[in-house]
């Protein structure tokens, strides 16, 4: 590790959820300033939020971070664009969903990017994710 351990979830719920999640990883690991250390296998959920939609395909990736949290979000962001995601009501379904989850020890109230992500208390598959990767750290 010669950054900052970040854990970045991947989440796709239409089209082609297993293409959009590889490729995802690999755009991820194109970001300057990124490297992949890891990726959990993906795991099918119910989709959450209360709105009828189909069955997600989630995975967790812990990335190894020597540019900023908002570099980092801005990339995301145009990673989901490029998979096909266009604006869409909160919750909706969509192609290809990233967040960060965990920015090392970077705690943000700011609406633009939360850290710790918020849905980190009520989503049981992001913690056990979070903890197979955590093994990976420095291990
Ligand atoms: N934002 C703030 N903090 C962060 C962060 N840590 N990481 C802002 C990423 N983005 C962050 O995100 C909305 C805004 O959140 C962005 O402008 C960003 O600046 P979005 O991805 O455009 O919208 P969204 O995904 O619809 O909303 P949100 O709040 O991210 O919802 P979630 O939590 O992503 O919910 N069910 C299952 N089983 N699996 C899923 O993955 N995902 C959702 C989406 C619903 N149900 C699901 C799943
Ligand atoms: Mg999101």
């Amino acid at each position: 590790m010669i950054g900052t351990p970040v854990f970045v979830a991947l989440g796709s719920n239409l089209g082609d959820r297993e293409a959009a999640l590889a490729f995802a990883v690999t755009a991820l690991g194109a970001i300057e300033g990124v490297r992949v250390l890891a990726v959990t296998p993906a795991l099918e959920t119910e989709p959450l939020g209360g709105l009828p939609q189909p069955a997600y395909l989630n995975a967790m990736a812990l990335l190894d971070v020597t540019c900023t949290p908002h570099e980092l979000l801005a990339a995301c962001q145009r990673i989901e664009r490029q998979a096909g995601r266009r604006a869409r009501t909160r919750w909706a379904s969509r192609e290809l969903d990233l967040d960060i989850v965990r920015f090392g020890d970077v705690v943000s109230e700011e609406p633009a990017l939360r850290l710790p992500h918020p849905g980190l208390a009520d989503r049981a598959f992001w913690i056990r994710q979070l903890e197979e990767l955590e093994a990976r750290v420095d291990g």
